[in-house]
């Protein structure tokens, strides 16, 4: 049995931060498919495990952990890969963690839902609009953070990149001009050279949708 167990799906890119982070440090780990389209997450055994019902999950031994940023945190203990190197950069990273949830992947994720996965009768264009809206102008703080550094904070890569980078390789499927985003874009080059990356389809159970 794997050391680590990560309940996912591909279309998740918060599961995605965590997969990334667990096959670039080269963690033993296997991926647990939650059949989210389904409503695998609200089922009674998987909210046993997180009473929030979202993905991802992380089993480590005895300990069970939910929400990407805690997991990150957590794996930069037991692995001792893209932590921070002083207290200064902890706070860093938290800073970036918090605005990556709450701005960045918050509306990506949200909007690319509405656009791409809810069923056409129940899709409104006006929301899927704002939500876009937001991701923009999170993309743009972040293409500003970028254009003078290659990693959010510090010299090198850190958890940070893995929160961030979330739902970016699913560029196909949210309608944002990402050409516009040159520095971010460059970023996920640079991302895309770390140890065994692979898209979050090639990378978690679930793609394509049957
Ligand atoms: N802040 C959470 C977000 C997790 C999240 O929203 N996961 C999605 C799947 S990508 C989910 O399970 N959503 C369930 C729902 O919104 O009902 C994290 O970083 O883990």
């Amino acid at each position: 049995m794997a050391e680590y167990k990560l309940h996912c799906f591909a279309q998740s890119g918060n599961a995605y931060k965590v997969a990334l982070y667990l096959t670039t440090t080269g963690a033993d780990w296997d991926a647990l498919f939650v059949d989210f389209f389904k409503g695998g997450h609200r089922s009674e055994g998987f909210t046993k495990q997180n009473e929030m019902a979202e993905v991802p999950v992380l089993e480590h031994g005895a300990e069970t952990f939910s929400q990407s940023g805690v997991i990150l945190d957590y794996l930069t203990e037991t692995t001792g890969q893209y932590g921070a190197k002083t207290d200064r950069d902890r706070r860093e990273i938290l800073r970036w963690l918090l605005w990556d949830n709450h701005k960045l992947t918050a509306n990506l994720a949200t909007g690319r839902f509405m656009a791409n996965f809810l069923p056409e009768d129940k899709r409104n264009p006006d929301v899927t609009n704002f939500l876009i809206g937001r991701a923009k102008a999170a993309c743009h703080v972040l293409e500003n953070r970028l254009a003078k550094r290659d990693w959010i904070v510090g010299g090198t890569p850190t958890i940070a990149d893995f929160s961030c980078i979330g739902y970016m390789y699913y560029e196909d499927e949210i309608p944002i001009d990402f050409a516009k985003f040159p520095a971010i874009q460059a970023w996920k080059g640079r991302m895309a050279e770390l140890p065994n990356w692979a898209h979050p389809y090639d990378m978690m159970p679930g793609h394509p949708l049957s």
